[in-house]
């Protein structure tokens, strides 16, 4: 099991506090101080936010001691919040209504057709893939514009437009398929071979917020 256990002095020293699952406000727990020390044991990564409910600036830490919260590049504030950072051994995405990894979060393992039953429809604003593509569509009953999403961080919705998925699915991972949002049909451009590797096709000026890269499959393009 997932474990934390935070201190109020540097050196994992003082009064401690060793936590197993979510806390939303470490000020609502035995552990009312500022956290100056952390340690995480081998097997878990937490996720550690600047303010309660999951806010502010966050830190994703695996195993380790980290023994001042300045050498994490915290100044003038600790910790307030923090959560468990799910492991993987099938397909895996967290799905975050805030940017940058903030507010509520889901784990999801299995195609939701529906994001509203969940509460999440036309929510996401960042996203972690650690299992498999996952394709977020913009509709529910994954309709819609549409855009695969290789394991990752993305802290912003670079790849997907804010606040608009309302279904997802894990794909299949050995086929790369991008498929680009193109704000008009005279702007689509055709893919084309690479001229350097004669398997891989390339992703050229037009689309948008593409990631680099030659690709195995040639990028289908939809008309928004
Ligand atoms: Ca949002
Ligand atoms: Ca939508």
């Amino acid at each position: 099991m997932a474990s934390i256990t935070v201190y109020n002095l540097e050196y994992l020293c003082g009064r401690s506090e060793t936590f197993s699952t979510d806390v939303s406000n470490l000020f609502d727990t035995n552990f009312d101080e500022k956290v100056q020390s952390v340690h995480i044991p081998a097997g878990s990564t937490w996720m550690l936010y600047q303010k309660n409910g999951y806010q502010g600036q966050v830190k994703i830490l695996g195993p380790g001691d980290y023994n001042t919260v300045r050498s994490l590049g915290l100044q003038n504030y600790s910790f307030s919040s923090l959560r468990p950072f799910p492991s993987a051994t099938v397909p895996t995405v967290l799905l975050f209504k805030d940017s940058n990894y903030r507010g509520r979060m889901v784990v999801a393992h299995c195609k939701l057709s529906e994001l509203a039953t969940i509460g999440f429809n036309d929510a996401i604003s960042s996203a972690i893939v650690l299992k498999s593509n996952w394709t977020f569509y913009e509709d529910a009953d994954f309709k819609g514009t549409e855009v695969v999403l290789t394991p990752g961080r993305y802290p912003e919705p670079i790849l997907f437009k804010d606040n608009v998925v309302s279904s997802i699915k894990p794909t299949d991972s050995s086929i790369i398929v991008y498929r680009h949002i193109i704000t008009s049909a005279a702007a689509r451009p055709s893919p084309v071979p690479c001229p350097t590797c004669p398997t891989m096709w390339c992703l050229h000026a037009g689309f948008r917020q593409v990631p680099p890269g030659c690709f195995t499959s040639k990028p289908t393009t939809r008309a928004q």
